[in-house]
C-alpha cells in the first residue's frame, strides 16, 4: 500500500465518528420513500471518479478541512497505480433530504462485465461525455446496457474546460447515439448538464460557470425515478458480493420489493430453479464511504446482508414461504483465454508463497464468483487451467493480483476464442479506435492494415485525427505496444467487441525472434556486451538466469540460443579493454500486459512475486526440435 494511501487510510478512521455523527443527523431528515440510485457510466476517464470525489465533497461526507485526496473511491493499489477504477464502489450521500445511492463503475472496455452486473442496482445513470472526445467505443457499451435495462439516461458533458472542446456538437452526438441504440421517446427526452468535475462546478449552460456541482444533483433528484416498488414479499437480486473475515461472505443488492429484517428466515432462490432455507443474520445499507448496520430495509434501498449461506451472484433472496425468483442477470460472453499453469521452471518456489496446482485452483474459483464475465474450463493436466475474460487487461489484472498475493504461476499467450457459427469458423471482431497526431496517422493505418484491420473513419479533430477501424480481437494484442513506439507514446486507442464474423485469415505475429539461454547460471557482463549485435536483452548483467528462458530479442526473425553465463578467459596478460569498459545498454522491461502481448505460441510468461519472466514451454533445444508447438 502506498504510504500516501496508507495516511488517507489513517485519516479516514480517525474521522469516522464525526462523519458517521454528521450522517446521521442528515440521515433523519430523509424520509424512506426519498431515495434514488444512479450508476456513473462512461468511456475510460472521462471523468467518473472525480465527480464522485466532488459530489462527496459536496455532500459534507468530509470535514472542511480535511484532506482526503484525489479518486477517493480509486482505493486499491493497482486502481492508485494505473489511475483507473477497475471494480466499481457503492457510497450514498445525502442531498436536500434524499439519499442518492451512487454507483461509480470502471470505464474500461475490459471491465465491461463489472458495469453490466451492477447496472442491475440502478434506476438511473449519469452518463459523462468527455467534451473533446465525444463519444467513445465504451460510451457506447455501457450507453446500450443502460437503455435495454430501462434506465433513465442523465448526460453530463464533462471537461468543459479542455481547450477547443465542443459541448454542443458533443451533446447531439450524445442524442444521435441513443437514437441509433434504440432509446424510448422518454429515454431520448433527456435532462443535460455540463461542467467540470475537476474545476468541480456543473451547470445547465456551459458559457456560465457556477460555484458547484448541485445543477448535476438537482438533475437527479428531478429526473431519476424514485425506486420502483411494487408491494408482495420480499425480493432481492444479489448483484454483488464483499467478503469480510469475521462474518464471511456478504450478499449485496438492491431490495426490489418488500421489507427484510434482522434475524428473519429467507428462502435463495439459486440460478438453476433450487431453492435453500436461509437466515439474515445482519443487515446493512451504504452510509456515505462505509455501511451502517440497520434492523430493516425497506425496498427501493441498497444493501447488505450477512449470514445468507451458500449464495451467488444472480441468486434471489426471496420470502421464505413463497419464494418467487427475479430475472437473473446475464452477461456478455468473453472473448479470450489465457492457459494458467503452475510453474515449473527451474526457478520454481523460489520466490512465492503459493505454488501449488491446488492453490491456484482455489484461487480462481473464488475469483468467479464475483467476476461474472471470468470463465474457467478443464484442460486434459490437473496442473492446467484455461481461464476466459474479456480482454488481456480483464485477466492481468487478476494476475497481477495473484502475484501480488503471493502466487507464482505461468502463462500461455492469449488466444481469441474461435467459434463455429453456421459451419464457419468465426472470429471476435472489435471497433478499434485510435486518437493520435495527425502527421502520425498514415503509420497507423499501415499497423492495422497488416492485423486485417479495415478502416472506417477518419475524422481531423485540431491537430489530432480520430481513425475508426474494425479489426479482429487478434490483431489487437501487441498493437499497443507497436502504436506507442511508432508514436512517442501519443497514439490514445480504445476497442468494443461488436460481434463475431468470419475468420480473416492469419495475422503476421512478432518480426523477431527471440534469444533463448544455453545454460543455467549468471548473466555476465562481458558476454552480454560480446552479444549486444544480436538484439536487445531482457536481463540485467548478473541476474540469474537458466536453459531455456528467453533473455532477449533477436534482431533476425529466428529464435536463436546464445550463452550469457560464459566468464571471459583469464590471461597473465593485461588486455587493454576490461569488463569496466563494457557499455551495456539497459534491458528492455515488460510490465505484465506487455509480456502476455509479446510471448508466443511456443513461450510462456513466468509470474512470480518478485519477477516476470519469459521462457520456453520446453527449455532444453532438443525438446523444442521434438516437440514443436
Ligand atoms: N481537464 C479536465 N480533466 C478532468 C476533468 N474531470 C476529470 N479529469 C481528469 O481525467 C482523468 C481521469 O479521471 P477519472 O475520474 O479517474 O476518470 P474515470 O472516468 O473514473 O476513469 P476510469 O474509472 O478508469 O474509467 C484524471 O486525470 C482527472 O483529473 C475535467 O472536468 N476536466
Ligand atoms: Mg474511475
Amino acid at each position: 500500500m502506498s504510504l500516501n494511501l496508507l495516511t488517507n487510510c489513517k485519516q479516514l478512521d480517525k474521522d469516522f465518528l464525526y462523519e458517521n455523527k454528521v450522517y446521521l443527523c442528515n440521515l433523519k431528515k430523509i424520509q424512506m420513500e426519498a431515495i434514488r440510485n444512479i450508476a456513473i457510466i462512461a468511456h475510460v476517464d472521462h471523468g467518473k471518479t472525480t465527480l464522485v470525489d466532488k459530489i462527496m465533497y459536496h455532500c459534507h461526507l468530509f470535514r472542511d478541512n480535511q484532506n482526503t485526496g484525489d479518486l477517493i473511491l480509486d482505493n486499491n493499489d493497482l486502481e492508485r497505480e494505473r489511475g483507473i477504477t477497475i471494480t466499481s464502489k457503492n457510497v450514498s450521500v445525502v442531498y436536500k433530504g434524499t439519499k442518492i445511492n451512487i454507483i461509480d463503475t470502471p470505464g474500461h472496455a475490459d471491465f465491461g462485465g463489472e458495469v453490466e452486473r451492477v447496472l442491475n442496482m440502478a434506476d438511473g445513470v449519469c452518463l459523462l461525455v468527455d467534451a473533446f472526445e465525444g463519444p467513445m467505443p465504451q460510451t457506447r457499451f455501457v450507453l446500450q446496457k443502460a437503455i435495454d435495462l430501462g434506465l433513465k439516461p442523465c448526460v453530463v458533458i464533462n471537461k468543459v474546460d479542455k481547450e477547443n472542446c465542443t459541448p454542443e456538437e458533443v451533446h447531439e452526438k450524445v442524442f444521435d447515439l441513443m437514437y441509433e441504440l434504440g432509446a424510448e421517446e422518454w429515454q431520448l427526452d433527456f435532462p443535460t448538464v455540463y461542467g467540470s468535475a475537476k474545476n468541480n462546478w456543473m451547470s445547465d449552460d456551459f458559457n456560465v460557470i457556477t460555484e458547484n456541482i448541485e445543477p448535476l444533483l438537482d438533475m437527479v433528484l428531478t429526473h431519476v425515478p424514485a425506486p420502483k416498488v411494487s408491494e408482495g414479499t420480499p425480493q432481492m437480486l444479489i448483484t454483488s458480493l464483499d467478503f469480510s473475515s469475521f462474518t464471511g461472505r456478504i450478499a449485496i443488492g438492491r431490495l426490489e420489493r418488500g421489507v427484510l429484517k434482522e434475524g428473519m428466515p429467507i428462502s435463495l432462490v439459486k440460478r438453476d430453479g433450487k431453492i435453500t432455507k436461509s437466515r439474515i443474520k445482519e443487515l446493512h445499507t451504504f452510509e456515505g464511504l462505509g455501511r451502517k448496520k440497520v434492523q430493516e430495509v425497506i425496498a427501493g434501498d441498497i444493501c447488505a446482508i450477512i449470514g445468507v449461506e451458500g449464495f451467488e451472484i444472480g441468486d434471489t433472496i426471496a420470502c421464505f414461504e413463497n419464494p418467487e425468483a427475479l430475472q437473473t442477470i446475464a452477461i456478455d460472453e468473453p472473448t479470450m483465454s489465457m492457459l494458467f499453469t503452475i510453474n515449473d521452471s527451474p526457478f520454481f518456489g523460489k520466490e512465492g508463497k503459493f505454488v501449488t496446482s491446488r492453490h491456484i485452483r482455489d484461487r480462481l474459483t473464488k475469483e468467479l464468483e464475483k467476476n461474472l464475465a471470468m470463465k474457467l474450463g478443464e484442460t486434459d493436466s490437473a496442473d492446467k487451467f484455461m481461464v476466459f475474460g474479456r480482454g488481456v487487461l480483464h485477466l492481468s489484472v487478476l494476475i497481477e493480483t495473484m502475484r501480488r498475493e503471493g502466487y507464482e504461476l505461468q502463462i500461455g499467450q492469449p488466444q481469441v476464442i474461435i467459434k463455429e457459427i453456421e459451419g464457419k469458423k468465426c472470429e471476435p471482431i472489435e471497433e478499434l479506435t485510435i486518437d493520435l497526431p495527425d502527421s502520425l496517422s498514415g503509420r497507423a493505418v499501415e499497423f492495422v492494415s497488416i492485423r486485417k484491420g479495415e478502416m472506417l473513419s477518419m475524422e481531423g479533430k485540431g491537430e489530432r485525427m480520430i481513425v475508426k477501424f474494425n479489426i479482429p480481437s487478434r490483431g489487437i494484442i501487441g498493437l499497443r505496444n507497436q502504436l506507442l513506439t511508432a508514436t512517442a507514446g501519443e497514439a490514445i486507442m480504445s476497442h468494443r467487441f461488436i460481434g463475431y464474423q468470419p475468420y480473416k485469415g492469419d495475422i503476421p505475429g512478432r518480426n523477431n525472434g527471440s534469444l533463448i539461454s544455453m545454460e543455467n547460471g549468471k548473466a555476465i557482463p562481458y558476454s552480454i556486451d560480446k552479444l549486444q549485435d544480436r538484439g536487445k536483452f531482457f536481463v540485467d548483467p548478473n541476474e540469474d538466469v537458466y536453459e531455456g528462458q528467453v533473455i532477449g530479442e533477436n534482431s533476425r526473425s529466428d529464435d536463436m540460443c546464445v550463452n550469457v553465463t560464459k566468464m571471459k578467459k583469464q590471461s597473465n596478460v593485461r588486455s587493454s579493454g576490461n569488463d569496466e569498459k563494457a557499455r551495456i545498454i539497459p534491458p528492455i522491461k515488460f510490465s505484465l500486459e506487455e509480456a502476455l502481448e509479446y510471448i508466443q505460441k511456443d513461450e510462456y510468461v513466468e509470474v512470480t512475486p518478485k519477477c516476470i519472466r519469459l521462457r520456453k514451454i520446453y527449455l532444453t533445444e532438443t525438446d523444442r526440435k521434438r516437440f514443436k508447438i
